[in-house]
């Protein structure tokens, strides 16, 4: 499983305020906990309250480069504030993300091309969030031929369902995880799967049981990538354990340590 840490996000009080005064060290702290917790990448963030988000996100991208080699995950829905937080990257990126939407493939499949970036596409469009599984599908259909068309490596491409709040489309999530393992059937080679893993969780209590609970059976839909708090250590423990039991590790008594250690 590729972790990427979601915890750079001026949706979170800390980063909000460290966005605002130029903080470097909270958002460095908070990068290298996050790696040391196993992070693999790190999503980048500036909320939706960010007042200038053109500026902000370069700085961010600065900031976290300072302490880490990660690959860094431009999370915006403004192919400005990507671009911006594009020119600024040494690490490698990941554009978060596309949608189906014509008007934004054609903005950020290029950019992708160009910044030799991977790139997110999200199953949402103008028309709004799916509904069931098969308009996940059409919208992934949708996204697979624009970047074929383009001529971008399908393999660099990570097709997300858009997970939903178990407490307002809980009759969807079954086609969530039946639509990451169909993603992977659309064509050869296959596209890999992301999902916002915490999105599941939000407004309810048990956050963490959900949340590692959905992962599980993500995992065994097939899942290659979740963002997610990688500091949710039980969260972690789950998905160690449920990747040794699909076999994708090897077992031994101490499999959680020497899991971390890799
Ligand atoms: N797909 C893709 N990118 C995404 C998402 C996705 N990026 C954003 C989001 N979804 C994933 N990241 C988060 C980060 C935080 C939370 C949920 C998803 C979260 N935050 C607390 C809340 O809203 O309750 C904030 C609590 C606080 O303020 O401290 O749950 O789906 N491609």
């Amino acid at each position: 499983m590729f972790i990427i840490g979601e915890l750079i996000n001026g949706m979170y009080a800390n980063i909000a305020s460290a966005l605002k005064e130029r903080n470097k060290k909270i958002v460095q702290d908070c990068a290298r906990e996050q790696v040391a917790a196993g992070a693999d990448a790190l999503d980048l963030s500036c909320g939706t309250a960010s007042k200038n988000p053109l500026l902000d996100m370069p700085w961010l991208v600065e900031t976290v480069q300072e302490v880490t080699d990660k690959p860094l995950c431009l999370d915006s829905s403004k192919p400005k504030v990507i671009e911006e937080g594009l020119k600024a990257a040494k690490n490698k990126t990941i554009i978060n993300s596309t949608t189906a939407d014509r008007e934004k493939l054609e903005i950020l499949v290029p950019l992708a091309k160009k910044y030799n970036s991977k790139l997110i596409g999200i199953t949402i469009s103008s028309k709004g969030i799916p509904q069931n599984k098969d308009q996940r599908l059409e919208l992934a259909a949708q996204i697979l031929d624009y970047v074929n068309e383009a001529g971008f490596a399908v393999s660099d491409l990570y097709l997300d369902p858009i997970v939903m709040p178990v407490n307002v489309a809980q009759d969807q999530m079954k086609d969530i995880l039946e639509a990451i393992a169909e993603f992977k059937m659309l064509c050869e080679p296959a596209p890999q799967t992301i999902i916002g893993l915490s999105n599941i969780s939000q407004g309810a209590k048990h956050r963490s049981l959900i949340n590692r609970t959905f992962l599980t059976m993500a995992v065994a839909s097939g899942l290659d990538s979740a963002i997610l708090d990688p500091k949710d250590k039980e969260l972690m423990d789950t998905l160690i354990a449920a990747e040794l039991i699909l076999n994708k590790n090897i077992y031994c008594d101490s499999f959680l340590d020497a899991y971390r250690k890799k």
